[in-house]
């Protein structure tokens, strides 16, 4: 009965939230299910261990009842197909949430993944002063579609579903960029999503690993 997650036992985005177990706490969070996390190093996740959970040794993965998944969006669809709460009843609407998922993760996850990678990683190589300026642009027509989509609505497609769930996690990334400053009404969306009691809770338990994690490495007299 009990499900379990995994995260990083020391997570690289010292608890801001972005790595992708967020988006599966914050499912749980809304359907209001218990569970345990089970936290890896970066040498656990390419252990053989880890590895017969999730065939690329990352997090997060899923366990329940003998049920084994990987991949954020097949576990957040997952506990979305089983518990009510994050996809509506209704055939067509049901299929539109389902949509707005597979958006989030195949429209816009990848340009802005590649956009922040770049800016994060890419600064000093030659090619980055050509290059960046049309990685910002794609994800600038990702967002400039999304916000005429969105306009002055309160979640995507009527009320708050796991596409918006997933919306509002992948655009969490651009947090660090001034991408969205021009798009006031995704500014808005991400902070609708942002203060929903279950992204609260959500929040505040992967960052209390990261704090757990960073008081456990500093040496005694800083603690
Ligand atoms: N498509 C998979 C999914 O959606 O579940 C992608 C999973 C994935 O990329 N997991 C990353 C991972 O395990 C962590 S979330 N990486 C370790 C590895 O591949 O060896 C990605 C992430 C990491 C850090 C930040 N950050 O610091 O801001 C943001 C996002």
């Amino acid at each position: 009965m009990t499900i379990t997650i995994t995260a990083f036992e020391n997570a690289p985005d010292r608890g801001r939230g972005l790595a992708r177990d967020m988006r599966v706490r914050w499912a749980l969070e809304e359907l209001g299910l218990p569970y345990a996390t089970r936290l890896l190093s970066f040498d656990a996740l390419k252990a053989p261990d880890h590895l017969a959970f999730h065939p690329f040794g990352q997090i997060p993965s899923f366990e329940q009842d003998g049920l084994v998944l990987f991949e954020s969006g097949a576990i957040v669809l997952h506990l979305a197909r089983h518990h009510p709460g994050l996809l509506p009843d209704q055939g067509d609407a049901r299929a539109r949430a389902v949509a707005w998922i597979f958006a989030a993760l195949n429209t816009l996850e990848p340009p802005i993944v590649e956009c922040t990678m770049s800016l994060l990683f890419e600064r000093e190589r030659p090619w980055f002063a050509e290059r960046q300026p049309m990685l910002d642009q794609r994800v600038r027509d990702r967002l400039q579609q999304l916000s005429d989509r969105l306009g002055c609505d309160e979640w995507l497609d009527g009320s708050f579903s796991a596409g918006d769930l997933m919306m509002v996690t992948v655009l969490r990334r651009l947090g660090s960029t001034h991408l969205l400053d021009a798009f006031p009404n995704l500014l808005a969306y991400i902070a609708r999503g942002e203060a929903r009691p279950a992204y609260r809770q959500a929040f505040t338990d992967q960052l209390a690993v990261f704090e757990a994690a960073s008081s456990a490495t500093k040496p005694t007299a800083d603690r």
